[in-house]
């Protein structure tokens, strides 16, 4: 007995400033018809997806800062996809900056079924880089400066043949992350990324960028009996080179699918929810050998404490 859920990690290149949401949602528009070329259930596009990664960039003016954001989901420039997943009956994850009524700036994630009905909805909560102005780097990471640290929890939701949950880009690195979700006995992660290439306060880790993207997704895949399927927004954007590397990963931890380039690259796998079966069951059998009240220091404490008090 096998749970095949066939998926489409849509890796998207650079989206420059100038370009619309009209010109972005076409480029995805075209990627979901290739994903239904190849009979997926369901595609993951990346994190803010729909503009370019604009926390790279020092903004004061509120309006200027707004224009990135999305006020509805759908919206008139996304409802053309929603309208083609429906037609085609492709369920799919689109990340995007997300203004409420009330006037919150989130980094958000949607989960939508095969009929475009949105089922769930993440906002992100391991928010990198620094909140105020730091004119010394080769570019900004203002994310603290633009989102707030998302409400929502990680929610694992029964949808799209299976348990799905989200999470997005810095999240990936935190292994609580992938824990809170394997809890609810997830069976596939679904997340997106922009990541640059250079991280001004440690060049010395460049080198291993797309090494480090790799190591945290296996992990969190294996440690967690879960696939994980993580997809790049890459490429040169106004000047800052972000990885690719999209993966899709298996519960066993290897990467079954890759991409190759720095650009918009569908990459598909036909992915056995009922591989998460056996670690679920012996090695990761979290009711059978974890011991929560020795886990304490995680949830209390924040930064690290030395020996030396
Ligand atoms: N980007 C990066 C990420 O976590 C980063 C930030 C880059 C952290 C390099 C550490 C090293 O992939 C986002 N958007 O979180």
């Amino acid at each position: 007995m096998s749970r095949i859920v066939t998926v489409g990690a849509a890796q998207m290149g650079p989206i420059q400033r100038a370009h619309s949401r009209r010109e972005v949602v076409a480029r995805m528009v075209e990627m979901m018809r290739e994903a239904a070329s190849h009979r997926c259930d369901l595609v993951v596009f990346p994190e803010l997806t729909l503009t370019t990664f604009f926390p790279r960039w020092w903004m004061e003016d509120r309006n200027e800062i707004d224009a990135f954001f999305e006020r509805e989901m759908p919206s008139n420039e996304t409802a053309p996809l929603f309208n083609e997943a429906a037609r085609l009956g492709i369920g799919f994850s689109l990340g995007y900056a997300e203004l409420t009524p009330e006037g919150r700036h989130f980094n958000t994630a949607v989960l939508v079924d095969k009929s475009a009905r949105i089922v769930g909805k993440y906002r992100k909560i391991h928010l990198p880089g620094h909140a105020g102005h730091e004119p010394w780097r080769a570019f900004q990471h203002l994310e603290k400066h633009y989102f707030e640290v998302g409400d929502l929890s990680w929610g694992v939701w029964n949808a799209l043949g299976g348990h799905m949950g989200m999470m997005i880009c810095n999240d990936r690195r935190w292994p609580e992350s992938y824990r809170v979700m394997g809890l609810q006995s997830v069976e596939m992660i679904l997340l997106g990324y922009n990541t640059p290439r250079h991280n001004p306060p440690a060049p010395d880790h460049d080198r291993l960028s797309e090494f480090h993207n790799q190591l945290v997704m296996q992990a969190g895949a294996y440690q967690n009996g879960t696939w994980v399927v993580g997809v790049a927004k890459c490429g040169v954007e106004e000047g800052c080179e972000m990885i690719g590397g999209s993966s899709i990963v298996a519960p066993t931890g290897e990467v079954i699918g890759q991409a190759l380039t720095q650009d918009d690259e569908l990459i598909v796998a036909r992915c056995d929810l009922d591989l998460t079966k056996s670690y679920k069951a012996s090695t990761f059998n979290f009711d059978m050998h974890r011991q929560p009240d020795q886990y304490r220091r995680i949830v209390e404490q924040r930064g690290a404490v030395g020996p030396e008090g």
